[in-house]
């Protein structure tokens, strides 16, 4: 396998990732804290009102539109900073000697099938169709400093013109003592969302609440709509709450939890209905 800027050719094929778009397109090069080249976008995607026809992938995990950005710590959402950021896992990873950051774009294959056939499936009556859909992918990449660990993770960007998505594919992501950030923030924060798990030992190892959650029923999956539509706790596409609050999802334990209850155990969904009622009814007294 060639190391660096290479084109990479086919798939690679790995072990219990079903739910993955292909792992192939462009390689980055090796470095530690580095990013990919400025990538002209097929088409324009709109993120939360910005429409953008630039990206970058950068090795620590994330995403950025307008430049690069090599930050290795994460930091909790909402950060209130002027950058729109998309981080399916933000932490030190480290590919100088092991792992690939592989990115592609795609406006006329099967994969915009299968984007087409996933969104309508999460996301129902919105009548979407995909025209264009990039994927970017950290393949057995090692967390800094070189450690030989190895975590496989991809953010899918899908794009119908007004309207877009973004998924987060999770594999095998090994432990590691590194926090991380899952999620997306917004220019100020105005809209930002935080995978639970994110900045605790459960991000990663077997038990990562990643790989195992799920906001729309595939395990691994998780998908957002992200154009100025909808935003806030979304489940299977349905909007619970435009407040600033998030998803939980393990294994039979789905919800949403509301500001200031971060505490509690993860609300079921009688006490996500009593919650909205309560927040409803205050706004009018
Ligand atoms: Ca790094």
């Amino acid at each position: 396998m060639l190391l660096t800027d290479v084109s990479f050719a086919g798939e690679v094929a790995s072990q219990n990732q079903g739910h993955f778009y292909p792992i192939a397109g462009t390689a980055t090069t090796r470095s530690l804290d580095g990013s990919s080249p400025l990538i002209q976008l097929q088409r324009p995607f709109v993120y939360f009102g910005n429409t953008y026809s630039i990206l970058y992938v950068n090795h620590n995990g994330h995403l950025t539109f307008n430049s690069s950005y090599w930050s290795y710590t994460p930091q909790r959402f909402p950060l209130y900073e002027s950058r729109d950021l998309i981080a399916p896992f933000w932490t030190d990873i480290d590919i100088r000697n092991t792992g690939l950051v592989l990115y592609n774009q795609y406006t006329n294959d099967s994969v915009l099938q299968q984007a087409t056939q996933d969104i309508n499936s999460y996301f129902p009556n919105l009548s979407f169709s995909a025209e264009w859909v990039f994927v970017a992918t950290w393949y057995e990449v090692a967390y800094f400093p070189t450690t030989g660990t190895k975590a496989t993770f991809q953010a899918v960007f899908i794009s119908g013109g007004a309207k877009s998505f973004i998924l987060f594919n999770y594999g095998s992501l090994a432990p590691t003592v590194w926090n991380v950030q899952a999620g997306y923030d917004t220019i100020n924060s105005v809209h930002h969302f935080t995978i639970p798990g994110s900045f605790s030992s459960s991000a990663t190892g077997v038990n990562s609440t990643f790989t195992l959650g799920s906001n729309v029923n595939v395990t691994g999956r998780w998908a957002f709509r992200v154009d100025s539509g909808a935003s806030g706790c979304q489940f299977n596409g349905k909007l619970f709450c435009k407040e600033n609050v998030f998803f939980f999802s393990l294994p039979f334990n789905k919800g949403c939890q509301i500001p200031g209850l971060k505490g509690r155990s993860p609300a079921g969904f009688l006490e996500i209905v009593s919650h909205l009622l309560l927040i409803t009814w205050s706004r009018y007294v």
